[in-house]
């Protein structure tokens, strides 16, 4: 945030101005291994606080139900063409404000209410909006779960072929909120296009690492892509969906008026910064960074005794198996914050714990990888990690890591608040 706004907000509400000064503060001491933060640029951030916020735009560029929406159009266009350019789509969405908004106007656009949609099972990795019985997902569709398999850990993709085939499904979804390994867009595509469905793809976690040509696109395989822009991507709090120039109306439809109303215009501005942002050469560099900081600490954990879920990554985050230590991923996830070190816990494949105890950790580099961090400190971080879920209880050991990672994190500016 731009001085001149805090201190506006500490003139006008110094109690709100005291817990952003301390979440500012939080941020700056802490590690944050929570593999789908990260932090967004002073652009981004500016972009996010301008007077956009004061826009109202229903509708699309050249095509609005408000007036005084020259500068809308001309920034939510450009936000447009900079997402096609990125990811070489044929159509872009900016409006959807969230990952779930997305993933909403997607199932709106290709599927009626009742209809049969394949998604990975929530507690393999999966998300809520893929058919999470709780979740307007679940139901809305008769989601059908796929799963991993239990020695590999990793999509069975005969398993998926022959559900599809048993299922029928009128939408195939893939991508995941912790699934540490790449999914076979291809193969996906294949079994969608054999049994009559259509491809989504929710690149939300490794959007970025697509961007920097880290990842294997889905854009090429899928008919409909959906995406946050904060996670790898490095934008602000938003999503945005992609498809084919064939499914464009009907996209746009279900976002507009399907699914929202008035688009949030600064975060479509800011949007539009990260785009910008991801487009220039050295977004090549961190997405390549990412990934090789994600392999170094996952290698360095195992190096430690440490079991990770599918044994390591290929993406910007990995899992680890905390039962194999004999504790929860609740108890890891406080035990590490307690030393400084945010990751969250989560449910490996076949957990028997509940998703609120869990027998996993989630942990991935994009945030430490914008601090500039590299390969050397995900070694330290790896002994830290170790440390502490081996001596979860012992305060000595907690008390001692704190110490060393608020040391080491003050020595690491943090994009977006040291620079700005
Ligand atoms: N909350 C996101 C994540 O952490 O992966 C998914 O919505």
């Amino acid at each position: 945030m731009p001085d001149e706004a805090a201190s506006a907000l500490a003139r006008n509400d110094p109690e709100v101005a005291a817990i952003v000064a301390a979440e500012r503060a939080r941020q700056t001491e802490t590690l944050e291994i929570i593999a789908s933060e990260n932090y967004a640029s002073a652009a981004v951030l500016e972009a996010t606080g301008s007077v956009f916020t004061n826009k109202y735009a229903e509708g699309y560029p050249g095509r609005r139900y408000y007036a005084g929406n020259e500068h809308a159009d001309a920034v939510e266009s450009l936000a447009i063409a900079r997402a096609k350019a990125l990811f070489g789509a044929e159509h872009a969405n900016v409006q959807p404000t969230s990952g779930a908004e997305a993933n909403m106007a997607a199932y709106l656009a290709f599927a009626e209410p009742g209809d049969t949609i394949l998604g990975l099972e929530l507690t393999q990795g999966g998300h809520l909006t893929h058919g999470s019985p709780v979740n307007f997902s679940g139901r809305l569709y008769d989601f059908v779960p796929y799963s991993v398999d239990r020695e590999t850990e990793v999509v069975d993709m005969a398993r998926v072929a022959e559900l599809a085939a048993e299922a029928r499904p009128r939408v195939i979804v893939t991508g995941a909120t912790a699934y540490p390994r790449r999914f076979d867009f291809a193969a996906f595509a294949e079994i969608a296009r054999a049994v009559g469905a259509l491809l989504l793809v929710d690149m939300s976690h490794f959007a970025g690492l697509v961007a920097g040509g880290a990842h294997p696109s889905p854009v090429p395989h899928a008919d409909v892509v959906t995406s946050t822009t904060h996670k790898t991507l490095r934008g602000p709090r938003g999503a945005f969906a992609m498809t084919t120039a064939e499914h464009a109306a009907a996209l746009d439809k279900a976002v507009f008026p399907g699914t929202q109303g008035g688009p949030h215009l600064h975060s479509i501005a800011a949007k539009a910064v990260a785009f910008g942002e991801a487009l220039r050469p050295e977004f090549r560099d961190y997405a390549a960074r990412v990934t090789a900081n994600a392999a170094a600490l996952a290698e360095a954990l195992m190096e430690r005794g440490l079991r990770l879920v599918s044994g390591g990554t290929d993406t910007h985050l990995a899992l680890i198996d905390c039962g194999a230590l004999g504790i929860s991923g609740l108890k890891a996830q406080n035990a590490l914050q307690g030393s400084g070190i945010i990751a969250n816990k989560n449910t490996i494949p076949y957990d028997e714990r509940s998703p609120f105890v869990t027998s996993g950790l989630r942990i991935g580099t994009p945030a430490l990888t914008s601090r500039g961090m590299g390969e050397a400190e995900m070694g330290r971080l790896a002994d830290w990690i170790a440390r502490v879920l081996r001596d979860p209880d012992g305060e000595g050991v907690r008390e001692g890591v704190r110490r060393e990672v608020a040391a080491f994190a003050r020595q690491w500016p943090v994009p977006g608040l040291s620079d700005a």
